[in-house]
Parts: C-alpha cells; sequence; structure tokens
C-alpha cells in the first residue's frame, strides 16, 4: 500500500488496483465557444489546471497504471440526452446546438475533444458519458471490477458537478476515492472549496483530498 498525506487523514492505496480518473477536460468546458461558455461562465480558470493534471496523468503512466478519460457526450440524435437537460440554462446556445466548436456537447464534435495537452494515449480508456456522473449508462463500474480496480483517483472539471457526481457515485459503489485539488477547478472558486470540504468532512464521508505534490512525493 502507498499512503499519501490527505484530508481528512492519509489515503492509502493499492498499486495496481488503483486507476486515474479525468472528468471531462474536453474544450467543450475549458475553451471559449464551448458548452461551459454557453452557460455564461468565464473558462479561463479551468485552463490553469491543465499543466498539473498533465503531470498527474505522466506519473500513472510513468508506473503503468490505469488512466482513464471521460467525457460529457451526446448522440448526435441526443437519444441519450432528457429533455429538461436539453432545456436548462439562460443561454440561447443548447446542447445539440453549432457553437465555434461544433454541436455543443455532441460526440465526435471539435468541442468534445479532449484538451490537446490532455490528449488519451492508445490503451487508456475513453468513457462517453451521458450524464454528469461516469456511471449512468457507461458500462465503467463492470469494467473497473472485471479489472480488480478498487480505488480511484479524481481530477478534471467541474469539481462540484461531474467530478463530485462521479466521486460520490464511486463512493456508493464502494470505491475509495482521492480528489487531487490542483488537478480539478471549478468555475465558482467557492463552490470548489466547498466541495472539497463536503467531501471529506465527517471522516471523508465520500472520500479524500489531497495536492498533486502529496501524491508524488508519497509515490516517490
Ligand atoms: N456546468 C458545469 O459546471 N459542469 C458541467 O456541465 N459538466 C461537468 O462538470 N463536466
Amino acid at each position: 500500500m502507498i499512503q499519501v498525506k490527505a484530508e481528512p487523514y492519509p489515503y492509502s492505496f493499492p498499486p495496481g488496483q488503483t486507476a486515474l480518473v479525468v472528468i471531462d477536460m474536453q474544450r467543450d468546458f475549458v475553451e471559449p465557444g464551448g458548452f461551459g461558455a454557453a452557460l455564461g461562465n468565464d473558462v479561463a480558470r479551468l485552463q490553469a489546471i491543465i499543466p498539473t493534471t498533465a503531470a498527474l496523468i505522466g506519473l500513472f503512466r510513468d508506473r503503468n497504471w490505469l488512466v482513464i478519460h471521460t467525457r460529457e457526450a451526446h448522440l448526435a440524435d441526443l437519444s441519450d440526452c432528457p429533455p429538461s437537460k436539453i432545456a436548462r440554462g439562460d443561454a440561447s446556445p443548447r446542447i445539440g446546438k453549432a457553437g465555434s466548436m461544433g454541436r455543443l456537447l455532441v460526440r465526435g464534435e471539435p468541442g468534445n475533444q479532449i484538451v490537446p495537452d490532455l490528449a488519451p494515449l492508445p490503451g487508456e480508456w475513453e468513457i462517453d458519458k451521458p450524464g454528469k456522473g461516469m456511471f449512468w449508462s457507461t458500462g465503467l463500474h463492470e469494467a473497473l471490477r472485471g479489472m480488480g480496480i478498487t480505488h480511484l483517483v479524481f481530477a478534471g472539471v467541474t469539481t462540484e458537478v461531474c467530478v463530485q457526481t462521479s466521486m460520490r457515485e464511486a463512493n456508493d459503489r464502494g470505491y475509495e476515492g482521492l480528489l487531487i485539488t490542483d488537478a480539478t477547478e471549478s468555475y465558482f472558486p467557492e463552490f470548489k472549496a466547498a466541495t472539497i470540504a463536503m467531501l471529506t468532512a465527517q471522516g471523508g464521508i465520500v472520500g479524500w483530498a489531497a495536492p498533486f505534490s502529496a501524491l508524488k512525493e508519497a509515490v516517490g
């Protein structure tokens, strides 16, 4: 077991049974002209975590530990997107409508690609998820169980939406989760802080949180 200094107490993980999950680091959320911007958000904040997230991915790659990338993505005919989700938001550009990077949040469109600095390598898992959480309608739980994965390290965007939902869903399925605090970001700094506090409160009611430096130090 490797032990990481973390909140609310050290996080122990077994190498070989631990995967990194990078949530939705796609152009839709991180670059101007995507879905995040269409919702009225300033996307610049999210770009700042790319170098740390790249280093985190590099740490897992160097050790041949499993790396999983997710994308929030809908089928071109939007048959996997509830009408209630399409209707949300004040912005006139909605899911499926054309933006400057193609149709918003639609599989295969330019905006739906992972940002180039974090692009998946062959052999890494790429999960298109129609929900905020990574398990809904993806088959990921079965695939992880098949690999014997018990521990998940989380990064990506946004902290309080897709990352938090995924970490909570993982917790309910029995995974031990660690959130890397400088490899996740929100459009709202106060929501990021509140999420980290909520996840780790009450003795780690959902899981653990630590900066990348703590993981790096532990792994050696
Ligand atoms: N809007 C927002 O903060 N997030 C999302 O819609 N999806 C993800 O978090 N990936």
